[in-house]
């Protein structure tokens, strides 16, 4: 199936949801639920396809299989970083904030396929969580036959497979999962929501790290949409949006928020939206505890698109009207409880706690499909083939355009200041580009689609994943210069040694790169690097 812009765009998304409603209430206009929009399709580029229902890919499913790799001599993947701090991934944008940053290193020198999971040619492989001591979590679907056979899959570092579970309810229903797994302090693991192949049976579920499961909810609500709505950890809970967003039928049928005690599962309040708007993905929480949701305009249903602020016991503190509203962008909070939002209409605003706007961008590209990433004082914006908008958070200045063309859409970003990102392209292309703008690498996936993930394992560890598989990709990271895979006081010397004595130091440590002296990620190796690479050792 052909989607293209704009209003045809809905029209066939409103003949893949009824193709797909086989409801045991065939007949009720209700059955007509919304899926989210094609990601916008560059004019040449051919046009979005959708295997299944809200994913799509702009390539064919065929996939170069990546070769298993040796390492450079004298170099070793790093499991952690002096600070202790690298903690993982452990849910879909790293954090409750949804920042998509991390403590650790990401990979500084071209990345090497090391290993990837992929099932088998009909099983989707969703996105990953990665538990502080390096276990790695994915939801997987298998429709064949027409049966739901969803799994929780454990896999160790090394892409090996540590156990996996079928996803069921109550009753023993096999359902299925997109949702990125979400991995608390201990290690316990949450899924929400499953569902079955109509989207119906929704269950929010908890497993124990050995696979055991602790705890099962099922709110008994009737065709919701839930594909990708992303739960966050909370203080003691989950909080898991909803969405009721029938295009027909009863408009006080509203999308919601469960806040879901995390020991038993059960439900500590619902929220429910004011407004008949639609929520295609999940809520963020704040340092202050609060929770922030932003919805999509419905234009079937009258509403607009909101940002809500939410008291931690439920309560709504204010609401803002941000036109088009989010597709699949949750919002992205700072340490001050400011709020930052990529809309679907390609504007990125700045909201303070207190609900005013502080500033808006336009990247004239017309859409963002995917959460901006913020890096202290840097927010980074995927633009529809417009290239990642590299901003002042502090100003909504734009400081430049990375990868200018392409449409980045799963981003992450290290303690270095270094940015990855993954297009939504013919070739899936991903990038790692230096916090000086400097490309440090590039390789090709084969796969472009609208369901796609980037994240930094531990040092120099990134995994990759396109919906038909995981794949994870090692190198070097900037500053370890002795080359052992991590960033300490025993890089301080031949540090030192690389930049007074570059011949020298080629000869003392032959297998190791001196480009990864460049810190900033501006492409050359200088004294200005030196104050950077004490910062990442921690000194001030
Ligand atoms: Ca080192
Ligand atoms: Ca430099």
């Amino acid at each position: 199936m052909k989607l293209e812009r704009g209003g045809v765009a809905l029209g066939c998304m409103l003949v893949v949801s009824a193709a797909l409603a086989q409801s045991p209430r065939a007949g009720d206009p209700r059955v007509l639920t919304v899926m989210p929009p094609p990601p916008a399709s560059a004019s040449g580029a051919g046009a979005a396809t959708s295997a299944l229902p809200g994913v799509y890919s702009l390539a064919p499913a065929a996939q170069a299989e990546p070769a298993r790799i040796a390492f450079a001599a004298g170099w070793q993947p790093g499991l952690g970083n002096p600070g202790g701090t690298a903690g993982g991934w452990p849910m879909r944008a790293h954090d409750p904030a949804n920042t998509g940053h991390t403590a650790a290193l990401g990979p500084a020198l071209q990345v090497e396929p090391a290993w990837t999971f992929r099932p088998n040619a009909g099983t989707q492989v969703w996105r990953p969580a990665i538990a502080p001591d390096g276990t790695i979590y994915v939801t997987t679907v298998s429709l064949a036959g027409g049966v739901v056979d969803g799994r929780l899959v454990a896999l160790f570092p090394d892409g090996s497979v540590k156990w996996q579970t079928a996803l069921t309810n109550s009753s023993g229903l096999g359902v299925w999962s997109t949702a990125t797994p979400v991995v608390d302090g201990d290690g316990n693991i949450y899924v929400a929501w499953a569902h079955d192949r109509d989207f119906g049976n929704l269950t929010a579920l908890s497993v124990d790290r050995s696979g055991s499961v602790r705890w099962r909810f099922e709110p008994g609500l009737e065709l919701e949409f839930a594909l990708h709505q992303q739960p966050v950890l909370g203080p003691g809970v989950l909080y898991a949006a909803v969405d009721t967003s029938f295009i027909f039928g009863d408009l006080s049928l509203r999308p919601s928020i469960f806040a879901l005690d995390l020991v038993t599962g059960t439900p500590v309040w619902r929220w429910i939206s004011p407004n008949p708007d639609t929520f295609m993905d999940g809520p963020a929480v704040g340092r202050d505890g609060h929770i922030y949701q932003a919805s999509a305009s419905n234009p079937a249903r009258g509403a607009a698109g909101y940002l809500y602020r939410i008291r931690p016991d439920g309560d709504l503190e204010w609401s803002a009207n941000i036109g088009a509203g989010v597709i699949q962008a949750p919002p992205v909070i700072d340490a001050r409880d400011d709020i930052y939002i990529g809309d679907s209409a390609g504007v990125v605003s700045k909201y303070s706690s207190a609900g005013t706007r502080l500033w808006s961008h336009d990247t004239l590209a017309g859409q963002i499909y995917y959460p901006p990433v913020l890096n202290g004082t840097r927010l980074t914006v995927g633009a529809a083939f417009a290239g990642l908008h590299v901003l002042d958070a502090d100003t909504g200045m734009l400081e430049t355009v990375l990868a200018p063309g392409r449409y980045p859409f799963a981003q992450a970003s290290d303690r270095a200041g270094d940015i990855f990102f993954y297009c939504f392209d013919a070739t899936g292309t991903v990038f790692g580009f230096g916090r000086g703008g400097q490309q440090r690498w590039t390789f090709n996936t084969g796969l472009g689609t609208s369901v796609n993930s980037i994240a930094i394992a531990a040092n120099g560890r990134l995994l990759v994943g396109n919906a038909g598989s995981l794949t994870a990709y090692f190198a070097p990271v900037p500053g370890d210069l002795n080359c052992d895979g991590d960033v300490d006081q025993r890089d301080i010397e031949p540090y030192l040694l690389s930049l007074a004595d570059p011949v020298k130091y080629g000869q003392r440590y032959p297998q190791c790169q001196r480009s990864l002296a460049d810190i900033s990620g501006d492409g050359t190796v200088d004294a200005s690097d030196l104050a950077l690479f004490f910062r990442l050792l921690g000194f001030r």
